[in-house]
């Protein structure tokens, strides 16, 4: 079928307004650019741009940057406290590095479960840690994500390196992220931390440059740490949690209508990676198990107890506000 001349100009004429409409529709609406390191396939991502970005597509554009293809791991929140980033999905550890008390959300076997950090982070304890961080910083912080509980996850088989206690992994080259608070993580575990961040996290694993790395299960597949390691001890170390974090600037610039839809639509994709990341968590030891990898659970109550004394005299938790771990705990289980 021939298409006139004429015609086929008015077509492409109209295609071109068509888009100039929509650009120009779209410049109308919030931009909403977040960076984060995650891939697009990790569950807080998916629940980010199903959930989030559809809720909010009246008056916002989310653009959403994974890999770290943006910024870098722990760059996010400078980005959006100088007006060149408006979204990232930051964490306890990250904020930590501006404000030391935060440290008392990324301590070793402090947080519980899932329905634990729900309940911190929407309790009166926290307002004071989040007006520090919009009226420093600059940044909102709108819903809780699940990260997942983190397991210690090695190169070496269990044959060669059977991980019982904290002694089992001196001497252990163990990548951990790159601020304070991660590597004091990584030290109470009993290892040698190595700073190192996520992006680079498989082909030091596959190239032998760290022995071992600590995230969730469902991380240690979706990054298919599993691929380039041979063993899982399911120390449950951390129940780690995002936050969707937001620029105070740009949440400050929306109409009240937009606020409240902003604020549930975040909260909505949180709840929805929550749910996926936990069934995820369910299944992946038989998976992983089927992959050759041994997992298993080491002395827990031995990792426990040496990871909270070496928080209780550390200088993280002289930071920590008098009563904040008491109100934590009594918050769960
Ligand atoms: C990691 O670097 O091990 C970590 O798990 C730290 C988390 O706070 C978060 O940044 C996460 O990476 C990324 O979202 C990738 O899963």
């Amino acid at each position: 079928m021939t298409i006139s001349l004429t015609r086929r100009v008015l077509l492409g004429a109209s295609a071109s307004l068509a888009l100039l409409g929509t650009s120009a529709m779209a410049q109308d609406k919030i931009q909403l650019r977040l960076s984060s390191v995650s891939s697009e396939t990790d569950q807080r991502s998916v629940a980010m741009t199903e959930v989030f970005g559809p809720a909010v597509s009246d008056f916002a554009s989310f653009e959403p940057h994974w890999n770290g293809t943006l910024f870098g791991q722990g760059t996010e929140l400078e980005a959006i406290a100088s007006g060149d980033l408006e979204m990232s999905i930051t964490s306890a550890q990250e904020l930590a590095t501006f404000f030391p008390e935060w440290s008392i959300f990324a301590a070793g076997y402090v947080l519980q479960d899932a329905e634990h950090q729900v309940a911190v982070f929407n309790d009166a304890l926290m307002d004071p840690f989040k007006k520090t961080v919009e009226d420093e910083l600059g940044v909102r912080l709108l819903a809780p994500m699940y990260l997942g509980r983190r397991q210690v996850n090695l190169r070496q088989s269990r044959a060669e390196l059977d991980v019982k206690t904290p002694d089992d992994l001196s001497g252990v080259n163990l990548r951990m992220p790159g601020s304070d608070a991660w590597q004091f993580l990584g030290r109470a575990l009993g290892a040698n931390p190595t700073p190192m961040a996520f992006t680079e996290v498989y082909t030091a694993l596959q190239t032998g440059a760290v022995d071992g790395q600590d995230n969730p299960l469902p991380t240690v597949v979706d990054a298919k740490f599993y691929e380039v390691t041979k063993q899982i001890a399911l120390t449950s170390h951390l129940v780690d949690w995002n936050f969707i974090a937001l620029s105070s600037e740009v949440y400050n610039s929306m109409t009240p209508e937009q606020q409240e839809a902003v604020t549930a639509a975040a909260v909505a994709a949180a709840d929805s990676g929550r749910a996926a990341q936990l069934a995820k968590e369910e299944e992946l030891v038989a998976f992983l198990q089927d992959k050759g990898l041994d997992v298993y659970e080491p002395d827990v109550a031995a990792f426990r107890s040496h990871v909270q004394e070496a928080y209780l005299g550390s200088e993280f938790a002289a930071s920590w506000p008098e009563g904040t771990l008491e109100a934590i705990n009594a918050l769960g289980k």
